[in-house]
């Protein structure tokens, strides 16, 4: 999760979310260069009283600075239209959760279980336990096991939320009569922190989402308490 003053993006916990750090890190290397050629060219331009005729017409030069941008353009968005498809790709699941936004907390259906839903509110700041984040911990996890893709279908019930984690690198909007879909496989065991991010009313900033990662043997128990409930 993010800590306070955090800069930069959360540590990467799924195969995706890596491959958008390396995006991020390519194209602020872009822009760090190029910030700062034109910051090298603006202070010449304001310390020289002297006027250069060189570049007045010059067919090369222009040809050069037009083209080159777009070279450059292109060199960020072929890796990010990879990434986009690769985001968009669901591979053989090994497990499919529907989710679904309400005002204000999510309720989820472990749809390949006979009898496995819950609704994941969240803890109110007397009841957290020591440790525990505020406006971030639910009282039920969304339990899945690690190193397994697994697909989340997405909906609303009421308005527009979205069901996001920066640190798998998802955010995908529920809607309500309409399912969308995201694939994610989270590479470590952990908690890992989201929450709605589509402004849907007073308690938009109330209904965190939470999702563990276990090892299988971890998710199985927790499948049969959760069934038991
Ligand atoms: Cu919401």
């Amino acid at each position: 999760m993010a800590h306070p003053a955090q800069l930069g993006l959360q540590n990467a916990a799924s195969p995706t979310m890596e491959e958008l750090l390396h995006l991020h890190d390519h194209a602020m290397m872009v822009v760090f260069l190029i910030s700062t050629f034109v910051l090298y060219v603006i202070s010449l331009l304001i310390t020289t009283t002297l006027t250069q005729t060189g570049t007045m017409n010059a067919q090369m030069v222009e040809t050069i600075w037009t083209v080159l941008p777009a070279i450059i353009l292109i060199l960020i968005a072929l890796p990010s239209l990879r990434i986009l498809y690769l985001m968009d790709e669901i591979n053989n699941p090994h497990l499919t959760i529907k989710t679904t936004g309400h005002q204000w907390y999510w309720s989820y259906e472990y749809t390949d279980y006979e009898d496995l839903t819950f609704d994941s509110y969240m803890v109110q700041t007397q009841d957290l336990a020591p440790g525990s984040t505020r406006l971030l911990e639910t009282d039920h996890h969304t339990t899945v096991p690690v190193n397994s893709p697994t697909r989340m279908l997405v909906s609303a019930d009421d308005v527009l939320h979205s069901w996001a984690i920066p640190s798998l690198g998802l955010k995908t909007d529920a809607v309500p009569g309409r399912l969308n879909q995201t694939m994610f496989t989270i590479s470590r065991p952990g908690l890992f922190y989201g929450q709605c991010s589509e402004i849907c009313g007073a308690n938009h900033s109330y209904m965190p989402i939470t999702v563990e990662a276990t090892n299988l043997n971890a998710f199985e128990n927790w499948s049969t308490t959760m069934l038991q409930l």
